[in-house]
């Protein structure tokens, strides 16, 4: 027979397991962070884009989901032990929406060779009609960060670039996020992208070269 005691310590421990499973079930994975809770010494929120090594690497951004009030400044950064890029990229009109390797006509005499020493990597060349050919080659809007705004002006950002975001914007991205250290393996990426949200909304965003790497900023 159950003594009163043991009913008592065995309803607390169910309450809690029902607890638990329900908030699984609600968030999943999901881990919300807020401006209060600002997880760098300078105010800045932090998100990794990425993680994990090469055996398992980690395609997500984590938190993948920030609320932050107006004012607020998120940094994302590439935490990964190998140098596996990312991109945090605003697709706020879809024309925009683009890849991060497209095909390009070059006068045929152009050589490529490989800048990191001895990778295991070529450009695809296609011979064209007369004195071109068609490359396929990593599309600067994606390598670098840039931004497209209403009128359809492209402005290229530094690398490690910060931004702030006024609503004209209909492109913004981060360029090529790496790891400190396996950056020098592609020259003009970034480590840190680092934005400032003026205006409340919800501001998407993905990794171009992992698109079901998806993330969300809530604006209050
Ligand atoms: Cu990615």
């Amino acid at each position: 027979m159950i003594n009163k005691k043991r009913f008592c310590l065995i309803s607390i421990v169910i309450t809690i397991g029902l607890v638990t499973a329900a908030m699984t079930y609600h968030w999943g994975t999901t881990i919300v962070a807020f401006a209060a809770n600002s997880n760098s010494p300078d105010g800045i929120i932090s998100i990794k884009a990425g993680s994990g090594n090469s055996t398992a690497p980690l395609t997500t951004f984590t938190p993948q989901k920030v609320e932050i009030m107006k004012g607020d400044t998120v940094r994302w950064y590439n935490p990964t032990k190998v140098g596996e890029p990312h991109t945090v990229t605003f697709v706020l009109d879809n024309k925009t929406m683009t890849d991060f390797a497209m095909p390009f006509g070059v006068a045929s005499s152009t050589q490529f060779m490989s800048i990191p020493p001895h990778s295991n990597s070529e450009p695809v060349s296609i011979p064209g009609k007369e004195a071109t050919k068609t490359i396929v080659a990593v599309n600067s809007r994606v390598y670098n960060p840039v931004v497209i705004d209403s009128t359809n002006n492209v402005k290229t950002l530094k690398p490690n670039a910060t931004y702030v975001f006024n609503g004209n914007e209909k492109y913004a991205n981060s360029g090529f996020l790496l790891p400190k250290g396996h950056d020098k393996n592609y020259p003009g990426s970034s480590n840190t992208f680092t934005v400032t949200f003026q205006n409340s909304g919800i501001y998407r965003y993905l990794c171009i070269i992992h698109p079901w790497m998806t993330g969300e900023i809530v604006v209050k």
